[in-house]
């Protein structure tokens, strides 16, 4: 067999590389498909080219979609970290798992697709930021067992933004530290995977932690965007911290230099010969809003917080340049893949199997797609958990005491008119509501589920201690009122109502 050498990695931070494939032609021809699931934080669907947008360079991302298929509506059900990384990897909504705020841990108990694929007899690997542990971030270990989900081979850390100063760990307690930028890091890591992995199916995660915030990149990717020359959303407002055009230009730098990763990764595909059996999904755990709506970060229901990329390549399977308008979301993720994969769906999983849609057996996906954020964001001005509906045409979200935004996406793409009180509305905003209310109670979720004190960012639940929950980190922090000042007098000042919220924080 013929020896290849494939990839020299920018800046040399990959080393070229000798690969041998380790099957034949006809046997990766029979052999189940492969999958390379990659997960970026905090990319928007928005900042992609084939989405559209005329100033952000990606490349190999956009070819990725030509060859495959765009799902230009893909959704975060729950448009914060782990949360949406449990929904993704599980197929069930957080309401079931119990993944409700940032920094729990996933129950081990939980069934992942590392498990499923595991089962299967598949390779599973897990490479980049995991974040379903819980407890501090750093350093970040996993051991190995239960909380590893399934995923056999691990080079993982549990939550770092510095894109500079990178770790990660295998099997031991033991840092393996890196000068290197994240995304390089994590890229070499998995080509190194794919070169080792070849002896049977493979089911291969990457997690990126770039392009989230803060938004730097190494210098000649920051040099490609002049801030003053990029367009800006229409909803976009001016002076936003976090929001400016110097945060969009920086974050467009991140996802550059991504694309620019991944253009190694899926060179590494082609060159081993795994392009038409392995099925490449390239998504994020949730968006940005960066100024839209006067709005920052995550957890909100607007299109820039809760859209997310959904490209899909699997030649086997796919028809190349096919683009979707069918509704998919992060629940259905888990599902579709193993239906894609010829593999059964278990029936305890609330994600349905949308393969047909991405090959374009079936033309439309569900009737809606649904949101569930149950708390407080200081930070970022949300002032309480919310539940949403999106369908082809609206997306209406409401508090637990009532409505609170309804917009008609085929006039107001941008969300600039919220129709929630225009009585020409009512009845469509009853329908939806009723939907999303029949949902709700289908799926087990409950604004029981709900809290006011913001653990997400004021004492964060994630400094001290692992927490499986949210009442049982409560109850921990009214027991050390030193470690986490304010929970007592909060709850009694602090009902569930947004306008009591607005009340003692402002109205902004
Ligand atoms: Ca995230």
């Amino acid at each position: 067999m013929k020896r290849r050498t494939v990839l020299k990695g920018i800046g040399g931070a990959i080393a070229a590389a000798t690969v041998q494939p380790k099957r034949s032609l006809a046997e990766l021809a029979s052999s189940p498909p492969n999958v390379v699931f990659v997960i970026a934080d905090q990319w928007r669907a928005q900042a992609l080219g084939c989405m559209g947008n005329a100033d952000i360079r990606t490349p190999n991302l956009d070819k990725l979609a030509s060859e495959g298929v765009l799902m230009r509506h893909t959704f975060a059900n729950t448009p914060v970290c782990c949360p949406a990384r449990s929904c993704m990897l599980t197929g069930n909504y957080v309401s079931k798992t119990g993944m409700v705020a940032n920094d729990l841990r996933l129950r081990e108990s939980e069934i992942t697709l590392g498990d499923l694929f595991s089962k299967a007899g598949y390779s599973t690997g897990y490479i980049g930021k995991w974040h379903l542990d819980g407890g501090p971030r750093l350093p970040g270990f996993v051991p190995p067992g239960r909380r590893r989900h399934g995923f056999q081979h691990w080079a993982a850390n549990e939550c770092n933004h510095n894109y500079f100063y990178n770790w990660y760990f295998r099997d031991d307690n033991v840092p393996i530290v890196k000068e290197e930028y994240e995304p390089e890091m994590w890229t070499r890591l998995a080509i190194e995977f794919l070169y080792e992995s070849q002896d049977k199916p493979f089911f291969l995660t990457v997690s990126y932690a770039a392009p989230h915030d803060p938004y730097v990149a190494p210098e000649k990717y920051m040099k490609m965007y002049d801030a003053e020359k990029l367009k800006m959303r229409e909803n976009w407002v001016e002076d936003v911290p976090h929001g400016e055009r110097k945060d969009i230009a920086g974050y467009y730098a991140g996802c550059t230099a991504i694309d620019d990763q991944l253009g190694l990764l899926f060179r590494a595909i082609e060159e081993l010969g795994l392009k038409d059996n392995t099925i490449v999904m390239f998504t994020s755990d949730h968006g940005d809003m960066l100024g839209s709506q006067g709005m920052i970060l995550k957890r909100k229901p607007w299109e820039e917080s809760i859209r997310v990329p959904g490209i899909i390549r699997y030649p086997r399977r796919i028809p190349a340049g096919r683009e979707s308008d069918a509704l998919f979301s992060q629940v259905d993720y888990a599902a579709t893949l193993l239906g894609l994969c010829g593999l059964p769906v278990p029936g305890s999983m609330q994600g349905t199997d949308q393969s047909e849609v991405l090959t374009g057996a079936k033309s439309s996906g569900p009737e809606a797609v649904h949101f569930q954020i149950f708390g407080p964001y200081e930070h970022s001005k949300l002032k309480a958990g919310w539940r949403g509906i999106r369908t082809e045409q609206y997306m209406y979200a409401r508090w637990q005491k009532g409505a609170w935004l309804l917009y008609d996406l085929k006039q107001d793409p941008y969300e600039m008119r919220n129709l929630v009180s225009d009585p020409a509305y009512s009845s469509v905003k009853d329908d939806l509501d009723t939907r999303l209310q029949k949902w709700m109670q289908e799926i087990g979720d409950s604004w029981e589920m709900n809290w006011t004190f913001p653990i997400e960012d004021g004492p964060e639940l994630w400094s001290y201690k692992t927490f499986y929950t949210v009442p049982e980190y409560l109850e921990w922090a009214k027991r050390n009122p030193n470690l986490a000042p304010g929970v007592e007098e909060w709850l009694t000042k602090h009902p569930s109502d947004p306008e009591d919220w607005v009340a003692v924080h402002g109205s902004s």
